[in-house]
Formats: structure tokens, C-alpha cells, sequence
């Protein structure tokens, strides 16, 4: 037997150590682009996301709505595909139909709305601008807009009519109305408005269409008028009927699958890998796998992403089930060193996804820093609205179902199985519940701004230089005791009167 001397570690074992945080280095300048496809050194890869977030390819989890959320947020979900390759079909296909962005939002507002009115629709709509019109109708006359930065500027003064905290932006363009779309155009070059006015027959300005993809049409703005991209919407599959289920799915306009298993380092994933390469352009991620081999094998089957974690995910019990799986660190650093090893030999570089196993938001940033280009979330997405399951109470608390793949519940055996007889002969699985945490863009809002705020303390202002910047520490049982509240008699859990 070969013998790993070090322990396997969790990402609770480290923390990251702050670098010098220049004054550019704030939140608001961090960019959290990053590619799930390979590509060649110098060139773009196919699909890349705004925010490093996947959503688990789970029953419990990864539906159309979800999907639709999701994306909407930057994001990707792959649809479950432990049910009928038409049920599976049909969400992707939903979702599909869903256009990119077009217009953010119309509000029923009038400038005599306080800020507080304006900051509760963003809230509420998830959008980061609104757009308001006379009389709230898309055909009513633009009164004014309220954009990201507006809402840095002024928070804290909710007393403002919506007039009052205009951008220098939104007057402009309200002065402005009756200008004709060239002139529009011209509005957004030189003023970086991220959107684009929609003028109507009068040559009026109409509305405003804001894309999360304006950058990639900045050359040519018009294009966004006929352009109406739908969302990348991703889908999980099988080594046993992708014959039947990848066509589907292609048919049905999916941009991305994953195999979705608990062991990827096999055979079987290299002939899944094989069909779907012969006979579609989609791309597709292998996984799961903890080491350089497994890492290097599905790499050499074409894979064009590789998922990493085996027996971390919270509903998981397949390492005391079976006794194997890699503590998700151990597992991501030496997977991140072979993608990077790769990359410097061959100019090709694969984007690995660190999957299960996330309980803080902290996790998701040491998870990046350490190699990661995306993680993959199952716990953290079930707790939203957004998830498939039921809501339900608890004693005096909300929570959401959650079952594993590889519970009696999900009845997946395709997942878990290493050939022989079909069916699931024990579970790696448990059915659970999490706590309810209510939508998922506010929380998700939370958690960007917390890995944002992060990594100005490291002094990275994207995922690229924080992999090459981190400096990151192991940490004692001690310190870890050290790091939470201590030595203190926390209010809420003092009894009264005493
Ligand atoms: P987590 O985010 O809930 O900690 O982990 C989610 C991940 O756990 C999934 O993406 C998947 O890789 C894995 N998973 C899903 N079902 C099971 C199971 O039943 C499982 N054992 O391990």
C-alpha cells in the first residue's frame, strides 16, 4: 500500500493571512469573473461565470427555478438528473426559455418615493438598478434611475426623494429625453451607464435595458437590442443512459453538463467523456476526484472541467459507509497543483470546481484561494425559497428538506454504482432538514460581499491574483477555539434576571 503521511485537512484547519490592502482595494473594485471551461493560454474560454457559485446537481437542490435564480445572479445550476430523461429535459428547457437580463426592472415608483421605497425594490426585485417611469408603465415617460451607485452613496440617507438622489447619470438622460439611440449610445460610452436607453418610434427614450453581458457588446451597444441571450443553464448526468439522456438534453438547449458521481476516477466516465465529445459540441466536467491521478486521467479523456471532493458534502456518509474519500483541502491543493502543472506543460488550462463540504462563507474564499475557480454548493442553496423542497416548521423554526443523492430517498444508484448489479444496496446518504435562510439573493449578497471583503484583506482584486497572492496558515485545535467568542457570557443565552 502506498501511505499518505500527512493528515487530510478541512478548510476549518487553515486561514488566510492579510496582505497589504491598497486603497483600490475595495469591495466595489473586486471582480469575481472566473472560467468553468478550459481554454489556451491567450484565449477566452467558452462559458465563464460572474460569480464562482454552482448549484449542486441534487434533487433536493437543482431544479429549473433554481436555475433560473441562479443565473440570474451570475451564477450556474445543473439540473438533477437523478429522474426521467423528459422530466429532466423539460426543466432544462424551461429554463432556457428565460431571457438574459433584458429589462431590469420597471417600477411603479414616482420621484415623490423615498429612497427607502427605492432600496426595499432592489431588495426585493434583486436587481442592482431600477429604472423608473412616470406613471410605472414601460411605455411611461423615464423619470429617473437608481443604479448601484446610488445605493453605495446613499444609504444611510433615507429621508431623499427619489429626485434628490439621482445620479449625475439619470439627469443627464432626463434632460435628455427625446435623444435618439445613437446619441443614447454615445450616453453610455462615455459615461460607463451599463445599460442601454430603448428609444420608441418618437425617437423618445423609453426605457433602459441593463445585461449583466454589456461589457462584451460595448464595441457595437446595439446588438443588445436583438440579442436576447437566454441563461447558461447546466445539467448532471450518468455513465449508464447517456446515450439516451445527452441528446435530450442537448435538444433541449442545455449549454454544460457534469457527470455527477461520487468516485470519477473510472473507466466508465472516460466512455461517458468519449460519446458525448462524438456526437455534441457541449461541453462537459468530469469528477468527482482528490488527487493528481484521477485529476490527470479525466483530463485526458477530454474532460472540460473537473470536480474535486469525495465524502465532504453535509448529507454525506460515504467515507463512513466505505471508508474512502480526501479532507477537502488536501484534496483541492494537490488537484490545484496538477491543473497548474498542466497548464504550464500544455497551455491548456482546466478549471477545477471544489464540491461539498462548505459550512462558512470563509470556505468558499479559502476554496478559491487554494486553486479553486468555482465551488459547487448542495446545504447552502437548499435553505433558500428558491430550492425544490417543502418548507416546513420545526419545533419553533423554519426549515427546508435536504436528502442526499445517495439516500434510500433519491434512489440514484446511478451515481454511487462501480459496475455489476443495478440498484442501491446501501446508502451513502442522509434525509435531512436546514435551516430556512429566506431568498437566495440576499443571502447571496451576504456571501459575495463577505469573499469581496476578503479578498481586499488579501490584496487580490480577482480570483487569479488571489490564487497567486494567499498566503495561507494551518491552525492549531487552540486557535481555532481562539478565533470564535470566548471567555464571555453571550447575551442571548443569559437567563434573565440574573
Ligand atoms: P454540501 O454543499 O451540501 O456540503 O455538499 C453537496 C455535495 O455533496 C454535492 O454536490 C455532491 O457532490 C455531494 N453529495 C450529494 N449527495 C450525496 C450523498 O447522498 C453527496 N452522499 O455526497
Amino acid at each position: 500500500a502506498h501511505y499518505y503521511m500527512e493528515p487530510s485537512r478541512t478548510f476549518s484547519e487553515f486561514l488566510l493571512v492579510p496582505n497589504l490592502t491598497t486603497k483600490d482595494c475595495n469591495p466595489s473594485n473586486v471582480n469575481l469573473k472566473t472560467p468553468i471551461v478550459k481554454f489556451k493560454k491567450g484565449e477566452k474560454p467558452a462559458y465563464s461565470l460572474n460569480i464562482p457559485f454552482s448549484s449542486a446537481v441534487m434533487q433536493a437542490v437543482s431544479d429549473d427555478r433554481m436555475a433560473v435564480a441562479l443565473a440570474r445572479s451570475g451564477g450556474i445550476s445543473f439540473i438533477y438528473g437523478s429522474q426521467s430523461v423528459e422530466g429532466q429535459a423539460e426543466m432544462v428547457r424551461r429554463a432556457k426559455s428565460y431571457k438574459a437580463g433584458f429589462v431590469v426592472s420597471r417600477s411603479n415608483l414616482t420621484p415623490e418615493h423615498t429612497l427607502k421605497d427605492v432600496l426595499e425594490l432592489k431588495e426585493r426585485t434583486g436587481h442592482s438598478t431600477v429604472a423608473i417611469t412616470s406613471d410605472g408603465s414601460p411605455k411611461g415617460k423615464l423619470v429617473g434611475i437608481v443604479t448601484g451607485r446610488d445605493y453605495r452613496i446613499s444609504r444611510d440617507s433615507q429621508s431623499k426623494t427619489v429626485s434628490e438622489f439621482m445620479t449625475p447619470f439619470s439627469k443627464l438622460i432626463y434632460g435628455k429625453s427625446g435623444i435618439t439611440l445613437s446619441e443614447a449610445n454615445d450616453l453610455i460610452w462615455d459615461h460607463k451607464l451599463n445599460c442601454l436607453p430603448v428609444v420608441d418610434e418618437q425617437g423618445n427614450l423609453d426605457y433602459l435595458v441593463f445585461r449583466k453581458d454589456y461589457d462584451e457588446h460595448k464595441e457595437n451597444p446595439s446588438e443588445l437590442l436583438d440579442a436576447n441571450k437566454s441563461y447558461i443553464v447546466g445539467a448532471g448526468i450518468n455513465t449508464k443512459d447517456y446515450a439516451e439522456r445527452v441528446p435530450a438534453l442537448v435538444a433541449a438547449g442545455v449549454d454544460v453538463l457534469v457527470i455527477d458521481s461520487s468516485d470519477g476516477y473510472s473507466e466508465w466516465q472516460k466512455e461517458t467523456i468519449d460519446f458525448v465529445k462524438s456526437n455534441s459540441d457541449v461541453k462537459i466536467g468530469a469528477g468527482n476526484v482528490v488527487d493528481r491521478e484521477g485529476f490527470l486521467y479525466l483530463v485526458e479523456a477530454g474532460a472540460d472541467f473537473i470536480k474535486v471532493g469525495i465524502g465532504g458534502g453535509s448529507i454525506c456518509i460515504t467515507r463512513e459507509q466505505k471508508g474512502i474519500g480526501r479532507g477537502q483541502a488536501s484534496a483541492m491543493i494537490e488537484v490545484a497543483a496538477a491543473r497548474d502543472e498542466y497548464f504550464q506543460q500544455t497551455g491548456i488550462y482546466v478549471p477545477i470546481c471544489s464540491d461539498g463540504g462548505i459550512v462558512h462563507d470563509y470556505h468558499i474564499t479559502l476554496a478559491l484561494a487554494m486553486g479553486a475557480d468555482f465551488v459547487m454548493m448542495g446545504r447552502y442553496f437548499a435553505r433558500f425559497d428558491e430550492s425544490p423542497t417543502r418548507k416546513l416548521k420545526v419545533g419553533n423554526n423554519f426549515v427546508k428538506e435536504f436528502w442526499g443523492e445517495g439516500s434510500n430517498r433519491a434512489r440514484n444508484w446511478e451515481r454511487y454504482d462501480t459496475g455489476g448489479k443495478a440498484g442501491l444496496m446501501f446508502e451513502e446518504g442522509v434525509d435531512s432538514y436546514v435551516p430556512y435562510a429566506g431568498s437566495l439573493h440576499e443571502n447571496l449578497s451576504k456571501t459575495i460581499h463577505k469573499i469581496k471583503s476578503t479578498m481586499c484583506n488579501c490584496g487580490s482584486l480577482t480570483i487569479a491574483e488571489l490564487q497567486q497572492n494567499a498566503r495561507i496558515t494551518l491552525v492549531s485545535a487552540t486557535s481555532i477555539i481562539e478565533g470564535g467568542a470566548h471567555d464571555v457570557i453571550l447575551k442571548e443565552n443569559s437567563i434573565a434576571g440574573e
